[in-house]
């Protein structure tokens, strides 16, 4: 046994030692492969775990679908969000707003058990967004973290009929306990552990509310330079196209199109980057091989000139159009 294993390891791999089933246990040995150090002294022990966790996502998979679906949500379209917040925020009704999900909406608190996901319809593309059940300690279940870590980007909601501030710190405290750091700067890192910063916009909901538009200036205030926020009602729809758009910046991701020589190119079907990507990395999405193989490319946008040739290092940007010659 190595030395120096933090408190919390022994608090979960007694839950490890407790879980009744292999989702559960797999839960708690990522937790534990989490909290431990990284260095030399638990290599071994950090493989093992690893070990473990492979061998019980195979038995995992062999066994129903139904409860697996609360905890693994495969990645569909652009990217992966997950709206969270405390109980009552509107996060339900947000996710039966814009996507075509219709999870349960309610004025009593912790309706939602369950991450449920959503496709939610950008311009021409689809992202996806993930319900989840309140950030605080007595509704945490067990797949929370793990599933907020996998999410590319985190949507924070706050109820603006209430102290925005005061959510604002409970949920991030919460994150912090799964080692989840979001926005610029804020929270000191230990560099002992693996966090996992996360992109995340914030959102006033309830605008509709009196004193919702006091609340929300003290949110700005506070936030404004370390989280892109946005106000809206999701009840009333205000705000929404926005909120929209706004999701979109957040991830961080471009729209290129690909066209074969001398065809035109299908406007429904882009390829997605993150930002900073190059012609490389293009060729590489459309096919493995092609990163490789890729010899220059014909290119629409960012060029200086429409249509001329660029190297295999070119950043690209949103909206351009590529034609790839292997
Ligand atoms: N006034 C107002 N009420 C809202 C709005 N969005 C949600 N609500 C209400 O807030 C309560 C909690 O909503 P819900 O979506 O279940 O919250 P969740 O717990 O975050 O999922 C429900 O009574 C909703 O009708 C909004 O934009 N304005
Ligand atoms: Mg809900």
């Amino acid at each position: 046994m190595p030395a120096n294993l933090p408190p919390q390891y022994f608090e979960v791999e007694k839950l490890f030692r407790e879980a009744k089933n292999p989702l559960e246990k797999i839960a708690a040995l990522e937790e534990m492969l989490a909290i431990m150090p990284k260095h030399k002294g638990t290599d071994h022990l950090r493989a093992e775990l690893r070990g473990r966790i492979a061998k019980l996502t195979q038995l995992a998979a062999k066994k129903s679908g139904a409860r697996r679906a609360s905890m693994v949500i495969e990645k569909e379209g652009a990217a992966q969000v997950a709206v969270i917040g405390l109980p009552n925020a509107g996060k339900s009704q947000l996710i039966a707003a814009i996507t075509n999900a219709s999870p349960p909406v309610a004025e009593y608190p912790f309706t939602t058990h369950q991450a449920l996901p959503g496709m939610m319809e950008f311009e021409n593309i689809k992202i996806q967004l993930i319900d989840t059940p309140p950030l605080v300690p007595q509704a945490l279940e067990f797949w929370m973290p793990p599933l907020l870590r996998r999410a590319d980007a985190l949507l924070v909601m706050v109820d603006l009929s209430d102290a925005p501030l005061e959510q604002m710190a409970a949920i991030t405290k919460q994150l912090k306990k799964m080692r989840v750091i979001i926005g610029e700067g804020g929270a000191e890192e230990d560099p002992e552990f693996t966090t996992w910063h996360k992109k995340a916009l914030i959102i006033g909901n309830k605008l509709d509310i009196d004193r919702a538009d006091r609340n929300y200036a003290a949110l700005k205030a506070k936030s404004e330079g370390q989280f892109p926020l946005i106000a809206i009602s999701a009840a009333e729809g205000a705000g929404l196209e926005e909120l929209k758009a706004k999701i979109y910046e957040v991830l961080d991701i471009i729209r290129v199109y690909t066209k074969a020589p001398g065809k035109k190119l299908d406007p429904t079907d882009p390829i997605i980057l993150k930002r900073g990507s190059t012609l490389a990395d293009a060729a590489a999405e459309v096919h493995k091989d092609f990163r490789a193989k890729l010899k220059y490319a014909r290119i629409w946008g960012s060029a200086k000139h429409d249509g001329v040739m660029a190297k295999r290092d070119h950043v690209l940007k949103d909206g351009d159009i590529i034609e790839l010659h292997l």
